[in-house]
């Protein structure tokens, strides 16, 4: 045994303890303690049945995902499972917490599983851009048939105990805290039934009704190809359950390992091991120590009812944080709660709570058109028009009106925050909480620490990003923080490269081919070409201008960009291949062909230089951060790693500098490399001497 793994005989039955923290994940040394434990209690002729239990918070989690890429060592998990498997007396694996990927690969192999009520199993190797490697392609769909499995391979899911034990993939489910007590009695009812050793690999029942049927999985493939779009392994987990249908168990392993080697050999899941990592690093902020204290925040204020302010309340009700809106006029606030009641009810009506939840939620709100309610909440957030003379002025007054102690914050997207805390005499209470539109439902929320914003305030609103289901990033104040300021770069290149001879509809499809959910231009039209438009004060200056003179505003027109039809959908349009080429013309603007390289390098490059000069500027944490930001709040597609992570790995940064500089000679200091990517360039040299 080693320190991991101790031994036990409770009785007749051989108790196998892993102890591994965090997540008990499969690595070298767990293999080994895994493989030493059942070598002994095999061994061990008093004991009759064997139960593996793991200490800590959960169940196995699966593999060790740090030890990918490094040379194996000590016993294969095949190993380890066939030692399980192949046991002459019944092995019971008794689940709490989560077994996930090879954890659920190693609770296959033993004869039973039981699990605590709030255990959870699945096999989420596709969010790694991986699939099963330990036979779990082969052993899940034997156990709860090829639809249900290629849901969860896919899907990547947890399912509950209770799922689990009615597809078959759980025995038993014991009473909770009870687990080991409950896996002794399962097992010691088995020896006295003299059960079955059944391996599942043996099974063939519930895969059977589906050879032959090649349709099954033709209308899955279907099902899920837009959500799935770009993504290489839910296709290869896709392929390994064919198998699993079509060929005996150890063909069928084999063309799982050939899979396997595959994407783990891959850019795609390089990249989505990255963003795992990155997700859970985000929440570490070095000089905030873990220990600060935090505010309690019981209750919240919105000032705004408008898109924005409902959307952020709706965030800390569904927490079950009451809230309270201000809005400035009744009607305004009417609206507001309107809106919000709509879209519990459109939950309600798409089956996420019962439509009684919608009451339920709603009395969570207090509307108001006094600030001074205001007075006794933890956290006020305003969400107000983007106007630095009003929000410093309604921040003058909760400086006044609201209680010592409590944070107040903006959900400003553009404005400096120092600046508006210069408006109280608590600026180290003052926090920007930057939701992103439609902020009920956008994962990402940017908190934006201003130069005296306390450790306690920040500490806070990191923790209560956790609570109400958000991903928050600490970012720094500056223009457009972090996701914007990238944004602001792709845009401008976007709208030079159509002035120089690339159509909008060019610059689209190249970046919804690199994976990105929608291009600029499509984007504008769905948001509205007129938003922040005049049409008395438009002087036809810019091309957007002269687009919306014409009335071509977006999508709400059926013109914009694009022409669209009845179903909005976007065609090309030779009216504005028209207006554009005559504007470039009257500001002499040479146009020319223009490759998709030149388009993709010239949108995405500028994005990770700005990257470098934000972290060079302190105003993210790691580059990771930056990567999350654009994952969760831009569409950056997941198996492309996040901005820094593509421009490092993919397309490496000696080639972004060439690249940067081989622009900046042609288009200016636009093009300028950032300070932090040529030293990082030149010091990757010196390293390779
Ligand atoms: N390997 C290494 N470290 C892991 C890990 C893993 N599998 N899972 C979690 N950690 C670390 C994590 O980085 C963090 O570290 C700490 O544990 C707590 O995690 C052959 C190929 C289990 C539901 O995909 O989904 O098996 O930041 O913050 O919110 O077929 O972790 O504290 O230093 O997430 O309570 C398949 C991944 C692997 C499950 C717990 N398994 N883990 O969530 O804590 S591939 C997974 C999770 C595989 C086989 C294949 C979650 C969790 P640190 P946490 P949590």
């Amino acid at each position: 045994m080693n320190e991991v793994t101790t031994l036990t005989r409770e009785g007749d039955i051989a108790v196998v303890t892993l102890n591994s923290p965090p997540v008990n994940a499969l690595s070298a040394n767990v293999r080994e303690g895994l493989f030493e434990g059942f070598k002994a209690a095999i061994a061990d002729d008093a004991a009759k049945a064997i139960v593996l239990i793991c200490d800590g918070r959960t169940f196995i989690a699966g593999a060790d995902i740090t030890e990918f890429g490094q040379a194996p060592k000590g016993p294969g998990l095949h190993e380890v499972q066939a030692m399980i498997e192949d046991a002459p007396k019944p092995v019971v694996a008794a689940v709490h917490g989560t077994a996930l990927g090879g954890g659920l690969e190693v609770a296959l192999v033993c004869h039973y599983r039981v699990v605590v009520p709030s255990a959870r199993m699945g096999l989420p190797e596709v969010n790694l851009g991986l699939l099963p490697g330990a036979g779990g392609t082969q052993r899940l769909p034997r156990v709860t048939g090829v639809e249900k499995a290629l849901e969860m391979m896919t899907s990547g899911r947890h399912a509950s105990a209770k799922e689990a034990h009615e597809s078959g993939l759980a025995d038993a489910i014991v009473e909770e805290g009870k687990l080991l007590e409950g896996a002794i009695a399962f097992a010691q009812k088995i020896v006295a039934d003299n059960a079955p050793l059944t391996k599942i690999r043996e099974r063939d029942d519930k895969v059977a009704g589906a050879r032959g049927k090649p349709e099954i999985f033709e209308a899955f493939r279907k099902s899920i190809a837009r959500k799935t779009r770009g993504f290489l392994a839910p296709e290869y987990n896709i392929q390994c359950i064919e198998a699993a249908v079509n060929l005996p168990f150890d063909e069928g392993m084999k063309v799982e390992a050939k899979l396997f080697r595959e994407l783990v050999t891959g850019e795609q899941s390089a990249a989505q091991r990255h963003v795992f990592f990155a997700e859970r690093q985000v929440a570490k902020i070095p000089d905030v120590p873990k220990d600060t204290p935090q505010i309690d925040v019981k209750s919240v204020g919105i000032i705004g009812a408008g898109t924005m302010g409902g959307g952020i309340a709706m965030n800390f009700v569904n927490a079950g944080i009451p809230v309270t809106i201000v809005e400035q006029a009744q009607e305004r606030l009417d609206a507001g709660l309107a809106v919000v009641r709509k879209n519990y009810e459109n939950s309600a009506k798409r089956g996420r709570f019962p439509m009684e939840e919608v009451d339920k939620r709603m009395s969570m709100f207090t509307g108001t058109t006094n600030l001074e309610d205001l007075a006794d909440k933890d956290l006020v957030i305003e969400a107000i028009f983007e106007n630095m003379d009003v929000k410093k002025d309604v921040f003058g007054k909760l400086d006044k009106i609201v209680k010592q102690g409590s944070i107040l914050a903006t959900n400003t997207s553009a404005l400096d925050i120092d600046e508006i805390a210069t408006a109280t005499t608590r600026p180290e209470a003052v926090i920007g909480l930057h939701f992103f539109s439609p902020a009920n439902v956008m994962k990402l929320l940017e908190i934006v620490r201003a130069d005296k914003t306390s450790n306690e305030v920040i500490a806070t609103s990191m923790s209560l990003a956790k609570k109400i289901g958000k991903v928050g990033v600490l970012v720094g104040v500056c223009p457009g923080f972090v996701g914007n300021r990238l944004l602001a770069q792709r845009q401008r290149e976007a709208n030079k490269l159509i002035l120089e001879g690339a159509m909008p509809w060019d610059v689209d499809r190249v970046l919804f081919d690199f994976g990105l959910p929608m291009g600029p231009f499509a984007m504008s039209d769905l948001a509205g070409l007129d938003l922040g438009w005049n049409k008395e004060t438009s002087k036809g200056e810019t091309l957007r201008d002269l687009l919306c003179e014409r009335d071509r505003r977006g999508q709400k027109t059926g013109a914009g960009f694009y022409d669209y039809d009845e179903n909005r959908v976007p065609s090309p349009s030779k009216e504005v291949e028209g207006i554009i080429r005559q504007y470039a013309e009257e500001r002499q603007i040479q146009q020319r062909e223009i490759s998709d390289e030149e388009i993709l390098e010239r949108c995405l490059l500028p994005m990770v230089n700005e990257g470098y000069k934000i972290l060079e500027e302190g105003k993210a944490i790691r580059a990771s951060d930056i990567d999350i930001v654009w994952i969760m709040g831009y569409g950056w597609p997941r198996y492309r790693g996040g901005p820094m992570w593509y421009g490092e790995n993919s397309v490496g940064l000696e080639k972004v500098l060439e690249r940067m500089q081989h622009y900046e000679e042609k288009h200016g200091p636009d093009f300028k490399p950032a300070a932090m990517l040529e030293d990082l360039v030149a010091e990757s040299k010196k390293k390779a001497g």
